[in-house]
């Protein structure tokens, strides 16, 4: 799938519409999710356009991606969450239940998650 420069996320990091930012470097914005579905509820996008997990994981070059995995981890950290404990989540195209286009990392926490379930 073609990147579609136009989804909500790309307009979000280029401050077409705003959001609740908690984190932002050279590789990385984290803002609170519009439907948060735990206490903290945060996604992770790359400054990149790459649309899912898939494209990102095979396309980004080695220092976006290291770059990117430790702008979550730093999130995580800014938000209390590292000890307690906090999930990630990655959905990933049509099975995967992916609605925005532009690759993004849920960040839960803030309560004693559920057990996974598929
Ligand atoms: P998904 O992994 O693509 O299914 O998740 C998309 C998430 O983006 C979902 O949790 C929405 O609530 C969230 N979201 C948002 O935070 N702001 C928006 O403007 C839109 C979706 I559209």
């Amino acid at each position: 799938m073609a990147y579609d420069p136009n989804n909500v996320f790309a307009r979000i990091l280029r401050g077409e519409i705003p959001c609740k930012k908690v984190y932002e470097d050279d590789f990385a914005l984290a803002f609170h999710d519009i439907a948060p579905q735990a206490p903290v509820h945060v996604l992770v996008i790359p400054k990149g356009a790459y649309v899912s997990w898939d494209d990102f994981s095979k396309t980004a070059p080695d220092a976006e991606i290291g770059g990117f995995i430790r702008a979550v981890g730093a999130v995580a950290r800014q938000l209390g969450l590292d000890e307690p404990g906090y999930r990630l989540l990655a959905n990933t195209g049509r099975d995967g239940g992916q609605e925005v286009p532009h690759f993004h990392i849920h960040l839960f926490g803030g309560r004693v998650l559920g057990r996974m379930v598929a």
